[in-house]
C-alpha cells in the first residue's frame, strides 16, 4: 500500500524554524549556467558498478524509521512535490570537482510530508548498488539538500544515479547517494560505505 503525502504540524514547523539558523549561516555557492561543467568532463564515480540497473516499474523509495507515514513512495509522488533547480559544485575527495545543474525537491519538504521526527539525529540512505551513507538532521533540513531526479535538464542518467539521488552541496561527493532505494530517519549511527572505512563522517565542504 502506498503512503499518503500531506499534513504538517506546528511542532514540526518549530523545528524547521530552528533550521533557519543553519540556512542563513551556511549556504553552498551557486553558479550561473555559463559556469556549468561540460558534460563530457563531468566524471562518474562509483565504488562498484556505474549502473545497478534499477527497474523503474518496480522502483519505490522505502521510507522507514521515525516517521509518521512510513512505506513505499513512487517517483511520481516524489516528483509532484515543489521543484527546485540548483547549479552547485560537486567535490570528490579523489581530487575532482564539477558544477552541475540539478532539479528536484528539497529533502526537508519530503521529510515534512512523510511526518519525519526532525528531533532524530540522522537520515540514512541505502542505494541499489548496496552503497550507503548517512547525514545529520541539520544537513537533511538544509534548504539546498535536494532529492534529485534531473541532471542538466534531462532525466537523471543511469550513471549519475537514476532514478533518484540526494544532492548535498554542503557535503563532499561521497555523501551524495545515487540510486537511492531507502531513506531511514533514526537516532542510531549507521555510518556508510566509505565512512565505515575511515572517511570523515561529517565531511562538510
Ligand atoms: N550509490 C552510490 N552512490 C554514490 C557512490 C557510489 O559508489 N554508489 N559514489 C559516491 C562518490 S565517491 C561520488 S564522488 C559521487 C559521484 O557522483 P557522480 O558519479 O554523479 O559524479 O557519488 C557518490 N554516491
Ligand atoms: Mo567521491
Amino acid at each position: 500500500m502506498l503512503a499518503v503525502l500531506d499534513v504538517s504540524s506546528p511542532a514540526l514547523a518549530r523545528n524547521w524554524a530552528s533550521a533557519e539558523w543553519f540556512r542563513r549561516r551556511q549556504l553552498a555557492p551557486t553558479f550561473a549556467d555559463s559556469e556549468l561543467t561540460p558534460l563530457d568532463k563531468f566524471y562518474v564515480n562509483t565504488y562498484d558498478v556505474d549502473d545497478p540497473e534499477v527497474d523503474l516499474e518496480k522502483w519505490t523509495l522505502t521510507v522507514s524509521g521515525d516517521v509518521k507515514r512510513p512505506g513505499e513512495y513512487t517517483l511520481a509522488q516524489i516528483q509532484s512535490l515543489p521543484k527546485l533547480i540548483q547549479n552547485t559544485r560537486h567535490i570528490c575527495v579523489e581530487g575532482w570537482s564539477a558544477i552541475g545543474k540539478w532539479t528536484g525537491t528539497p529533502l526537508r519538504e519530503f521529510l515534512r510530508r512523510v511526518g519525519a521526527d526532525t528531533r532524530a539525529k540522522y537520515v540514512w540512505f541505502r542505494c541499489a548498488d548496496t552503497y550507503s551513507t548517512s547525514i545529520d538532521m541539520a544537513t537533511a533540513l538544509h534548504p539546498q539538500t535536494q532529492i534529485t531526479f534531473r541532471f542538466a535538464g534531462d532525466i537523471l542518467p543511469r550513471k549519475y544515479g537514476f532514478p533518484m539521488k540526494v544532492r548535498i552541496p554542503t557535503k563532499l561527493g561521497f555523501k551524495n547517494p545515487k540510486h537511492v532505494m531507502e531513506l531511514a530517519v533514526t537516532d542510531k549511527y549507521l555510518g556508510g560505505y566509505w565512512e565505515d572505512q575511515g572517511y570523515n563522517w561529517f565531511s562538510g565542504v
